[in-house]
């Protein structure tokens, strides 16, 4: 999820951080990841891990791929929705 154009290379801790994070929003609350929390998570996560500022084009894209995820357009994210999105990066079916 969330490739961009930034060729970042994920540590296994930063991997480990990630999946525990977004199984935790999946957990807690609504079960959904919302645009906003989402936003909040990787900027925290930046910060944590001294990586460079995310730009604004890398949000405008960022925005994009939450979008596309968003298949039901409820400006959340359900489990459902990140496996689907998964599944299609998977097979390498990037249909934008
Ligand atoms: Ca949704």
């Amino acid at each position: 999820m969330m490739r961009s154009k930034r060729d970042m290379e994920l540590t296994d801790e930063m991997e480990d951080d990630i999946e525990k994070w977004i199984k935790k929003k999946l957990s807690t609350g609504d079960n959904e990841i919302s645009k906003k929390e989402a936003k909040n998570g990787l900027k925290a996560f930046v910060k944590k891990y001294n990586l460079p500022k995310i730009t604004k084009e890398e949000w405008k894209e960022l925005d994009k791929i939450f979008d596309a995820v968003d298949t039901n357009g409820n400006g959340k994210l359900s489990l459902e929705e990140l496996k689907a999105a998964w599944e299609a990066q998977e097979k390498g079916e990037n249909d934008e």
